[in-house]
This record gives C-alpha cells, sequence and structure tokens, in this order.
C-alpha cells in the first residue's frame, strides 16, 4: 500500500474516506515524530490488529511546560515519513499547529485526578494537554483502534480514562515496552544523553527489576524494598523523582502488595529525565 501523507484535516479525512470506503479496519498510532524501534513496534502491532494504520506525527506544544524541551525536541519528518511508508502504514498525519490548534482554539481536556499524580505532579498540565490531543486526534479520525505504548503507563491509564469517560468509540490497545539489548527502554529522548549517562541509563530498569523481584517474592515490605531502590539509583548518581508500587488501574499507592501491581520510575541523569515501569506479578 502506498503513504498517503495528509498535512491538514481536510486531507486526512479524504485518506479516511477511501480506507473506509474500501471497508478497512483502521488503526491509529499516534507518535511525536522521532520514530524508534519503540513506535515501529506499535505500526506493526496495528497492522496484526486492523487492516491499515494511521500514524500521526505532531509535536504537541500543550504537552509541553514552559521549562521543557518542546523548541530542542527532536524533529525529522523526511526520515520518519520514509520510516512510516517502510512499515507499511496507509497514512501519515503530520498536521502543522494551525491545523489543530486554529485561532482562537480555546478549549481542553482535563485528565483529572490520574493526570495529576506520579509524572503530572512534576509536570502540571502535561497529562491535559495530552489528553486534549489524543481527544482531537481521535475524533479526527475515528479509528476502530487505537494503540499506545505501556512506556509511557500513566498516559495509556490516562487515556483510556478519557475515552471511557467522554464515550469516544474506540478500543485502546496497550502495547509492551520495547527495550534495547541492554534493558534501557527506547525513547526519544534517550539521544539527549551523554556516552557515560548512557552507560548508566539501563541500571534504571535493572533496579526495577530488582525492586520488583523482592516485592513478588515477598523477600522485603514494600516501603523497605522501594527505599532500598531509591537507595542503589542514588549511589548510582541518579536523582530520583519518584519511585513507587501502584494499582494497575487507579495508580493509586499499594502498601502490602497481593497479585499484581505496577512499578513505576521517574529519574533525572544530568539533565534527562528517565521514566520507566514494569508489571509485578506474584511469584
Ligand atoms: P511519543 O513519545 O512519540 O510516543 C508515541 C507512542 O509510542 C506512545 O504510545 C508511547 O508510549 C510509545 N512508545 C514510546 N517508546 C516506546 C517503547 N520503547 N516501546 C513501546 N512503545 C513506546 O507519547 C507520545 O508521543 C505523546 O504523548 C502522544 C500520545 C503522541 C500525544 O502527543
Amino acid at each position: 500500500m502506498q503513504l498517503t501523507v495528509s498535512r491538514d484535516a481536510e486531507n486526512l479525512q479524504k485518506a479516511l474516506l477511501e480506507l473506509a470506503q474500501a471497508g478497512r479496519r483502521v488503526a491509529l498510532v499516534p507518535t511525536m515524530g522521532a520514530l524508534h524501534a519503540g513506535h515501529m513496534s506499535l505500526i506493526r502491532l496495528g497492522l496484526e490488529l486492523a487492516d491499515a494504520v494511521v500514524v500521526s506525527i505532531f509535536v504537541n506544544p500543550k504537552q509541553f511546560g514552559p521549562n521543557e524541551d518542546f523548541a530542542r525536541y527532536p524533529r525529522m519528518l523526511e526520515a520518519d515519513l520514509r520510516k512510516v511508508e517502510e512499515a507499511g502504514a496507509a497514512v501519515a498525519y503530520a498536521p502543522s499547529v494551525e491545523d489543530l490548534y486554529p485561532q482562537g482554539f480555546d478549549s481542553s481536556v482535563s485528565a483529572g485526578e490520574l493526570g495529576r499524580i506520579l509524572e503530572g505532579a512534576s509536570r502540571p498540565g502535561h497529562f491535559d494537554g495530552v489528553a486534549t490531543v489524543v481527544t482531537k486526534l481521535l475524533l479526527r479520525t475515528l479509528p476502530h483502534i487505537a494503540i499506545f505504548g505501556e512506556k509511557d503507563y500513566q498516559q495509556l491509564c490516562v487515556i483510556r480514562r478519557v475515552v471511557a469517560d467522554l464515550d469516544i468509540p474506540v478500543e485502546i490497545i496497550g502495547a509492551p515496552t520495547l527495550r534495547a539489548p541492554d534493558g534501557l527502554a527506547m525513547s526519544s529522548r534517550n539521544g539527549y544523553l551523554s556516552s557515560e549517562e548512557r552507560q548508566l541509563a539501563p541500571k534504571l530498569y535493572e533496579t526495577l527489576t530488582h525492586v520488583g523481584s523482592a516485592i513478588s517474592k515477598n523477600e522485603l515490605p514494600v516501603a523497605k524494598a522501594l527505599a532500598a531502590g531509591v537507595a542503589q539509583l542514588t549511589s548510582l548518581g541518579y536523582k530520583v523523582d519518584y519511585l513507587e508500587l501502584r494499582d494497575e488501574d487507579s495508580l493509586q499507592p499499594i502498601e502490602r502488595f497481593k497479585d499484581s501491581a505496577r512499578l513505576l520510575v521517574a529519574a533525572k541523569l544530568g539533565n534527562t529525565r528517565l521514566i520507566d515501569n514494569i508489571v509485578i506479578l506474584s511469584s
């Protein structure tokens, strides 16, 4: 299938109409570009679960705080379009800021309480920005399914909540985190790491797996296991923002582990903030 590149809503509607007329089941994969193997795994999953994949590429200004990396976020549209085409997607939707937020745009979707904890506590307004753009992308595309990575686990929870609360007729699919061979979760922001920081970066996942195994085997009380993880990361030179055991859906704290939970971490290496998470199942 040849790739159709749409730069505005009108053009997108034409491409979507063709897919609908051909009776295609459509999967949407929203991204901010700078595509890596993690993004490509979502496109592949889309092709398995649907007949046609629409990939959106848009660096959304509303989800970046004033002191965050919006201006220096990597932008490489030509290379991204080649990757999307090679992967077999049907449509790449790469709108301008004016196309999604025309003059006078003044509404937003609140991510609610889920959007204010964990990442939301460190990045006020971030998840409202995500909820707003994802709602618009879903309504503009009206896909059968939309795929999001578990790499950004809280984002996946927020989107599931918004879609359920606002009756958006789409099935949300969570996809597993793709990692480099040394365990580091793939991320467009990994390119910010210096070579020394890149060497230390896999310790984040290693620490998650150690803490997770202590919790799932009940070797330590949850609070002690988490404190040991924070101490380990701090001694390696990380500035830990949080390391928390949370309920898989509500993301509320879990003090005593039973059957399953999410272990989530955010920590800074130099100026780069890394996030990761794993599921914990009782063993
Ligand atoms: P972005 O960071 O580009 O990520 C796009 C999608 O790829 C998200 O669903 C993210 O969870 C997923 N992803 C990133 N790294 C991954 C990895 N290593 N393995 C599997 N999936 C991975 O997340 C966003 O963009 C934006 O917030 C967006 C949802 C597009 C809204 O602007």
